[in-house]
């Protein structure tokens, strides 16, 4: 056992999770050309997920973010492969009117988390992925870097509601490297990063920050465990996570640009107001993360979606990079 770990060579690791995944090549799945081509030339891919452009902000910005942000992964020699399920099949990228009609569909698409996908798939429903089941999807396809906004974390007040989000469980179990602007102050951070630990999920903060990042500003004021100052050094500690066979997955938390970042003390209140009329009115579960952003963006004016959209951009300039600079390790 010890033997064959140690000998594991980079080609070999990835072998075992390219393109031919028995997964990936079930009938249930549909490649893009474009990443069909990348996948098996071997080639630089990043996945995106889907529940952010339903449920995470309105449309028309919603479509427009997400095709900004692929042409992002572009203009880095990398290949963006937005994931979810249209019509009873996974898509591993999506053609530009599925884009389309799933930014229109918005919140009346199913946020499809792990537990959610049977159902979808086998019902037919319009599925947005969240980042928990992207990254299931995407390790399927054989791609090992995921480019989103946010991840899902423990909610406030979790001690009672037991609100953890699936995605921090399913960076316990799958190989995936999430780049991220870190974790929304709308949730508990902290304890956020402490059921990371005991995931055992490798946490970085991208680029000379020892802080973890707190989504529309900077800082969280926690320190990070650890840090990866530029795309070289996070493709290694990818290709370590992989050559180790370690079997989860890592966050790569970049923080949002200075001069993009909205203003701490009114992120603040609104987050207070936000999370107080979502105890009056009883949201839970699934429903109180679109609530949340939804009356953010209403209650800051639109500082907080201009946030949201300016990170998400910069943290596909930096995923691509990480994908590019990992296929050339990877050869
Ligand atoms: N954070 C955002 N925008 C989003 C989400 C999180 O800023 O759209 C979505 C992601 O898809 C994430 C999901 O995986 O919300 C987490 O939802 P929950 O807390 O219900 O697990
Ligand atoms: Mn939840």
């Amino acid at each position: 056992m010890f033997r064959s770990l140690t000998v594991r060579t980079s080609a070999k690791v990835f072998a075992k999770t390219r393109f031919f995944h028995a997964l990936s090549t079930s009938k249930n799945f549909i490649f893009s050309p474009e990443v069909k081509k990348a996948l098996s030339n071997n080639g630089p891919v990043v996945a995106l997920e889907s529940t952010i452009i339903s449920h995470g902000m309105p449309y028309p910005q919603n479509v427009e973010t997400a095709r900004a942000v692929e042409d992002l992964v572009r203009a880095q020699g990398a290949t963006p492969a937005t994931i979810a399920i249209l019509d009873g099949k996974v898509h591993i990228g999506l053609e530009d009117n599925a884009l389309e009609r799933l930014g229109k569909i918005g919140v009346k698409a199913q946020k499809t988390s792990r537990r959610d996908l049977p159902i979808v798939l086998s019902q037919r429903l319009p599925g947005a992925t969240t980042v928990a089941s992207t990254m299931f999807l995407a390790r399927a396809a054989g791609i090992h870097v995921f480019v989103t906004g946010g991840i899902g974390g423990v909610h406030r007040g979790a001690d009672q509601s037991f609100d953890i989000s699936a995605d921090l469980l399913e960076l316990g179990k799958t190989p995936v490297a999430v780049v991220c602007a870190g974790v929304k102050s709308i949730l508990d951070i902290p304890k956020t990063l402490e059921v990371l630990e005991t995931q055992g999920v490798t946490v970085s903060t991208f680029g000379d920050s020892k802080r973890f990042p707190a989504f529309y500003t900077p800082d969280s004021g926690l320190d990070s465990p650890s840090r990866v100052e530029d795309a070289t050094a996070a493709a290694q500690a990818i290709l370590s996570n992989h050559e180790l066979g370690l079997n989860s997955g890592i966050v790569i938390a970049v923080p949002i640009p200075r001069e993009s970042a909205a203003d701490a003390r009114l992120i603040q209140s609104a987050i207070d107001t936000a999370i107080a009329e979502a105890r009056e009115n009883g949201v839970v579960g699934k429903e109180e993360t679109p609530f949340l952003l939804k009356r953010m963006a209403e209650l800051t004016k639109g500082e907080s979606l201009n946030a949201n959209i300016a990170l998400v951009k910069n943290n596909a300039i930096v995923g691509g990079k990480i994908a590019y600079e990992l296929a050339q390790l990877k050869q």
